[in-house]
């Protein structure tokens, strides 16, 4: 087998790659290791920028978005039991998130890449990457017990942060940097209307965080902070619905519509950035590369960043013969994933309850939040922040 570029890993990073190129003229062929129904089955972002929203336009893959995703203009900030709102769209000339979950904005992804006739393998064991550094890359794999290669002019590692792709560049070509939080996200998702269908609430209490956010109208999805080593089955529906609400204020709290689960997991929170983003013929893109935290909203936001890079560079080789782009890569990606591992890691500082925090640390957190959403010029940077910083800065 042969292609242009090799796509490890069948996330958004991968898909959405994949039909950039395409639409470029440049063939790919995508090699993931599981089933596209247990891609569809992991329940993760929800919040998206107006930049992945463009890219998914640019795509040609955005109805779906524009026709069920719900556009939000402000967030919710709850502390001290009591509910302020920031105006994102206010402060930052009009502009918005939207509220569209991974699984649809996937699930949209791989109807227009069957549609297109791309080739996409799933259920590939014992992927492994070759030749990277020299001209002549090869991906290989095992189908239903039979070996597989596929050569390629370039290989893209959108295989997530536990993929083949970083690991098997060589340790003293790549320098990892890390902080791993001493506590997870308990997430439910379920057929309630939500609580707030205009904002996402982010709620500090000294229970511990609490977030309110959506899927539909129809569709909701809440978390709460929680002991890292607990257990989904520690967590009956009942008391996740108490706990939640004993986080909230109490008017958002006496209006939450609970119902059955219908999923329920519990994530580690971790801050990821792994330099460079590529090595020789191989570019990493996505949780790859970097994670962040999902207190900001940003890690999905971030993997479609570096692929609106990467898919430019590849173009940019393919069709102009320019190697800039390329060359370029890793450090024009880092820039913006630096700025919003910051972003990231403040806020999951400032809403979280860290184990040992005493009263002085939850008065600072308060009078934080207190000043946030009383000062133009602080909630205006968080507000820059939250609706996605601009794909090129002035270095
Ligand atoms: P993914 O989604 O992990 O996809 C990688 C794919 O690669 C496959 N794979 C391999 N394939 C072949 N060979 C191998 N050896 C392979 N190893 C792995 C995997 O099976 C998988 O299909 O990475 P990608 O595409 O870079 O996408 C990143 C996003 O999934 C991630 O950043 C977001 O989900 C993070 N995130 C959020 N991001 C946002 O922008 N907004 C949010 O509101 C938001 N909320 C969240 C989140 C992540 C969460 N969790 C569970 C970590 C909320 C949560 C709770
Ligand atoms: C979500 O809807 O899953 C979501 C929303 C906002 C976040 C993180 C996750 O910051």
């Amino acid at each position: 087998m042969k292609t242009q570029v090799a796509i490890i890993g069948a996330g958004p990073s991968g898909l959405l790659l994949g039909q950039l190129l395409h639409k470029a003229g440049i063939d790919n062929v995508i090699v993931e290791r599981q089933t596209g129904d247990y891609v569809l089955g992991r329940i993760r972002a929800g919040i998206l920028e107006q930049i992945t929203v463009d890219l998914l336009r640019e795509a040609g893959v955005s109805e779906g978005v524009d026709a069920e995703g719900t556009v939000h203009h402000s967030i919710e900030l709850v502390y001290k039991n009591i509910r302020r709102s920031i105006d994102v769209s206010g402060l930052t000339d009009g502009k918005v998130v939207t509220a569209y979950g991974q699984t649809e904005m996937t699930r949209d992804l791989m109807a227009a890449r069957e549609k297109a006739g791309l080739t996409t393998i799933y259920s590939a064991s014992g992927v492994s990457i070759h030749d990277f550094d020299g001209t002549r890359p090869s991906v290989r794999f095992e189908v239903e017990g039979q070996a597989k290669a596929l050569q390629c002019d370039f290989i893209a590692g959108c295989d997530g942060f536990h993929g083949v792709c970083r690991a098997s560049v060589p340790e003293g070509s790549i320098t990892e940097y890390e902080k791993v939080y001493p506590f997870g996200w308990l997430g439910v998702l379920a057929d309630v209307p939500p609580v707030s269908p205009h904002a996402i609430v982010y709620a500090n209490s000294e229970r511990g965080f609490a977030l309110c956010s959506m899927r539909s109208m129809t569709r909701s999805r809440y978390y709460v902070q929680c002991p890292i080593d607990d257990k989904v089955e520690d967590w009956s529906d009942e008391r996740f619905w108490n706990e939640l609400r004993l986080r909230l204020d109490p008017d958002l709290a006496s209006r939450i519509i609970t119902g059955p689960s219908i999923e329920k997991s519990i994530a580690p929170l971790r801050s990821f950035v792994a330099e460079p983003m590529r090595f020789g013929r191989l570019f990493l893109a996505g949780d790859a590369a970097h994670i962040v935290p999902p207190t900001g909203a940003k890690g999905l936001n971030l993997a479609a960043s570096d692929v609106k890079y990467l898919s430019s560079a590849l173009i940019e080789h393919c069709i102009e013969k320019s190697d800039a782009g390329i060359d370029n890569y890793s450090q024009r990606a880092l820039a913006r994933v630096w700025r919003a591992e910051r972003f990231s890691w403040w806020l999951t500082t400032l809403l979280h309850r860290f184990p040992g925090t005493g009263g002085f640390d939850q008065k600072v957190q308060e009078a934080e939040l207190e000043y946030l959403v009383n000062s133009q010029a602080a909630s205006r940077s968080l507000a820059e922040n939250y609706v996605g910083l601009p794909l090129d800065f002035a270095e």
